[in-house]
């Protein structure tokens, strides 16, 4: 199949999504690629809006199922990555985030999706996996030059509780890290509570992965300033 404008490509790649057929997704990429679309264009024309109709606009009908979302999110990450050193002038990275799923959690795919998103949004990010320990989450991000830590937790007690982002907190202020890296928390605990994210000494939160980059830019101006 040949494509031969990027409004076709996204939406055969957008059906593909919602068919979950990884296999014709990156087909598509690749005969958009072979057609003399740029690497550029294929990133900020059929990726990133195709990222953005599966995981921000659609999901809130609930028309999106967890897979399709998942899916999305993965080519997306896949796509970006390879994509990115072909670009004629290499895209500026717009922050560091080390991201993973709290101490005791191990529901990884809440944070992968962020990942996705974060990654097309040009954010460089380590992930450092699930069930991290506080000290971890610090250490890395000084180690990575890092500005953002990125907290997901799918559970009460991983949110709020000792060895999550309170501890992390704990650390930065211990170590005075403060002024070098600021601290954004989500999943569905954070949602039904507003004021939760401060409670366990977060500096933002975020309620789906399609709002984390606007939310993680401000945080890195926050730090550069
Ligand atoms: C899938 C799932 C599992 C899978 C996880 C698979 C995996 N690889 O992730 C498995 C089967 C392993 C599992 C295990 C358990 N689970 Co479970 N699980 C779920 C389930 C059904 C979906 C969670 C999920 O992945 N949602 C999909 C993501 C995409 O949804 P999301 O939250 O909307 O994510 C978005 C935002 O939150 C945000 N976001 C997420 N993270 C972050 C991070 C940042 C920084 C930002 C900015 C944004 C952000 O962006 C995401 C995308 O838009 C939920 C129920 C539910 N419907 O939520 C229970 C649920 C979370 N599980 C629960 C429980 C209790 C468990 C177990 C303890 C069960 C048991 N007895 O063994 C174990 C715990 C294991 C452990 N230690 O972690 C409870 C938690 C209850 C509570 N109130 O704390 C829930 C709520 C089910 C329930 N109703 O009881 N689980």
């Amino acid at each position: 199949m040949t494509v031969h404008s990027a409004d076709r490509a996204l939406e055969a790649y957008l059906k593909a999504l919602f068919d979950t057929d990884k296999p014709t997704a990156l087909r598509i990429v690749q005969n958009a690629l072979d057609g003399g679309m740029t690497p550029e264009k294929v990133v900020f024309d059929i990726i990133i809006p195709g990222m953005e109709r599966m995981v921000g606009g659609m999901i809130s009908d609930n028309l999106v199922t967890l897979s399709q979302h998942f899916l999305a999110a993965q080519i997306a990450e896949e796509v970006v990555d390879r994509l990115i050193p072909l670009f004629a002038s290499v895209p500026k990275i717009r922050g560091h985030v080390v991201i993973g799923t709290s101490h005791g959690d191990f529901h990884g795919l809440g944070k992968k999706i962020v990942i996705g998103c974060l990654r097309a949004s040009m954010f460089e990010i380590t992930d450092l996996g699930i069930n991290v320990n506080p000290e971890r989450f610090v250490d890395e991000a000084v180690a990575a030059g890092a500005e953002v830590i990125a907290i997901s937790s799918m559970m009460v007690h991983t949110a709020t509780g000792e060895f999550g982002a309170k501890q992390v907190r704990r650390i930065l202020k211990s170590r005075g890290l403060e002024g070098r890296l600021r601290i954004i928390v989500g999943g569905a605990p954070y949602r039904f509570h507003d004021n939760l994210f401060r409670e366990v000494g977060a500096d933002a939160w975020a309620d789906s992965a399609a709002e984390a980059p606007a939310v993680v830019a401000r945080l890195v101006r926050e730090v550069r300033s």
